[in-house]
């Protein structure tokens, strides 16, 4: 090889040294950013999607996951900008407030982001769900179905005599899925023959144990002649809260049934030495919600799939104090 040749070949081993090394770096920079905003991180059920957000982003390959909590509309919209600095290209959203819809997708839409939302739906201006953002959640309905007739069963198996029971359904209506859950349970108590003016419904300030908990005070001491509850809430925590009423006005277990929703976040209470009125509760699949909204986002943001409107996620399995480790192992959670 002449000078010349040599000459020539070395700068085009550095082109290609250099052009490789564009393109490794171009790789590094393509890792998708993607945001998982949830309204309440203290709850296991929350923390079990990031969990399997993170899973899916670890199968995908090129995504990472910035988990967020949003206990408020401040903190939500803050959060977006956040996002968008750091060059998120769009996330999963379950909001604290439904009525946030607008606002959030307004300022979602400013940064080009996409949305998916999870668990609960945003409302417009009208109070109506914004049945055009794509949605996974559980089936409400059913899983409160399912409830009222875990707890009627319960009750037969007590040998419960029906005029002596009553109903405590602790409710938060202004949330849609919460209301559907705790008005199928009413309805498959009622439908199972349980009469309707036993069934009393007490309205919580807050979806968790204290708000709960005061709801149920409130109303077991208007209701004096009751020997055995039944508890009817929305999720895990307004159940423990209605079962902690109960206790502190003197209920034994033998007297108390609930049955909560979520799974999750009834491990602790099912682990405890001793039994209390909490049977049970639903397990859906907060691993699915989690694993399935990052995946939808990412085939969005990357392929420009468009992921469905509704995605609802069905058949819970009921956790008790005997099979609650077996399941909750059978998922992986
Ligand atoms: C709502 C509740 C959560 C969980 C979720 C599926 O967001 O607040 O506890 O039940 O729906």
């Amino acid at each position: 090889m002449n000078k010349r040749n040599f000459l020539k070949s070395l700068i085009a081993v550095s082109v290609l040294a250099t052009t490789g090394a564009i393109s490794i770096s171009s790789q590094a920079a393509e890792i998708t950013k993607l945001g998982f905003l949830v309204k309440q991180p203290e709850e296991p059920w929350f923390q079990t999607e990031w969990a399997f957000a993170d899973k899916a982003a670890k199968d995908l390959g090129d995504v990472q996951i910035i988990k967020m909590a949003i206990p408020d509309g401040e903190k939500t919209l803050n959060a977006i900008d956040n996002l968008a600095a750091s060059g998120a290209k769009g996330f999963v959203i379950c909001t604290p407030d439904p009525k946030l819809g607008p606002a959030i997708m307004a300022k979602a839409r400013s940064y080009d982001l996409k949305v998916i939302t999870v668990d609960d739906q945003f409302l417009n201006a009208a109070g109506e769900p914004m049945t055009n953002v794509p949605i996974i959640m559980m089936a409400a309905t059913e899983i409160g179905e399912r409830q009222g007739f875990e707890l009627y069963k319960e009750m037969q198996k007590r040998g419960w005599n029906v005029n002596e029971t009553a109903v405590l359904a602790i409710t938060a209506d202004e949330l849609d899925t919460a209301r559907r859950r705790t008005e199928g349970s009413i309805s498959a108590l009622v439908k199972a023959g349980f009469p309707e003016k036993q069934i009393y419904k007490s309205p919580t300030k807050s979806n968790d144990i204290p708000g709960a908990l005061d709801a149920g005070n409130a109303m077991l001491v208007q209701h004096p002649e009751v020997k055995n509850w039944l508890i009817v809430g929305m999720n895990d925590n307004t159940v423990l809260g209605g079962i902690r009423a109960t206790e502190g006005q003197g209920f034994k277990p033998e007297n108390v049934v609930g049955i909560g929703i979520n799974g999750t976040d009834a491990v602790s209470e099912l682990s405890k030495p001793k039994k209390t009125g909490f049977v049970g509760s639903l397990l859906p699949s907060p691993d699915v919600h989690g694993y399935r909204s990052t995946e939808m986002l990412y085939k969005w943001v990357k392929e420009g799939i468009e992921p469905p409107k509704y995605t609802p996620i069905g058949d819970p399995v009921l956790l008790t104090r005997e099979n609650f480790k077996a399941e909750l192992e059978k998922k992986g959670l």
